[in-house]
């Protein structure tokens, strides 16, 4: 008997700054677990494909202008629109790898000064990633990479107060779902020793879990 069978697949959420190399290393993994005889599917946030997401897409391009709480809404609401889908992947088998997730709306939203409980809120009970990778590059490092500043946000001086919001952010996580919930990663070297480096502490739990689907902040 296959004891993954009654496993349900594993959500594992990336983090970072931008141009840290996220999307590229959710690319990798997915792979590699495809390449390995897994199911798993990649889900972008902000999913700039549906009706909110490209509000949202409007907005990061600084074609429509929003105020501050009600783009931190249409972030938080484009996850909702995905949740359902994102419990059946899992509960079907599938590992869900997120590029992005709640913890960007809260430190982005946050560093702009909303306050931290009200950035919070709108994503509370949404599915609990099992595992959040949180990349660190240096903020030299990724304002020299190309394509920096195309988009609202990516100031140096928005990345650093995001940065500290990711901050609090990780003790939130930890204090209320565990140490285990939560890994910083290096993200500087080469693509593949990155990749290597995540593969290892991805480990065992691209084989399934055991246990419902958590809650966040719940
Ligand atoms: N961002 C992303 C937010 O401000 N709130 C959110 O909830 C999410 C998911 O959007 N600078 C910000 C972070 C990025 C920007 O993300 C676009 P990406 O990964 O470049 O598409
Ligand atoms: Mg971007």
């Amino acid at each position: 008997s296959d004891p993954s069978s009654s496993r349900r697949g594993a959500f594992i959420v990336f983090e970072g700054l931008d141009r840290c190399g996220k999307s590229t290393q959710v690319s990798k993994l997915v792979e590699r677990l495809e390449r390995e005889g897994r199911k798993a599917r990649l889900q972008k946030f902000p999913d700039r494909t549906t009706a909110i997401g490209k509000m949202i897409d409007a907005y990061l391009q600084s074609k429509a202008e929003m105020d501050d709480h009600a783009i931190h809404l249409l972030f938080s609401a484009n996850r909702w629109e995905c949740a359902a889908a994102i419990k059946k992947d899992l509960e079907s088998g599938i590992t869900v790898i997120a590029d992005r997730y709640a913890f960007s709306g809260i430190a982005f939203s946050a560093a702009k000064g909303l306050p931290f409980d009200f950035c919070l809120q709108p994503d509370t009970s949404l599915p609990l990633p099992d595992l959040t990778l949180y990349l660190t590059l240096p903020q030299e490092v990724a304002s020299q990479r190309s394509q920096f500043g195309e988009e609202r946000y990516e100031t140096i001086s928005m990345q650093q107060a995001t940065r500290e919001q990711f901050a609090l952010v990780a003790q939130q996580v930890t204090s209320r779902h565990g140490e285990s919930k939560w890994t910083q990663v290096d993200a500087s070297g080469t693509i593949e020793q990155v990749a290597d480096r995540i593969w290892g502490l991805v480990g065992e739990i691209a084989d399934g879990i055991e246990g419902d689907i958590g809650r966040l902040w719940v």
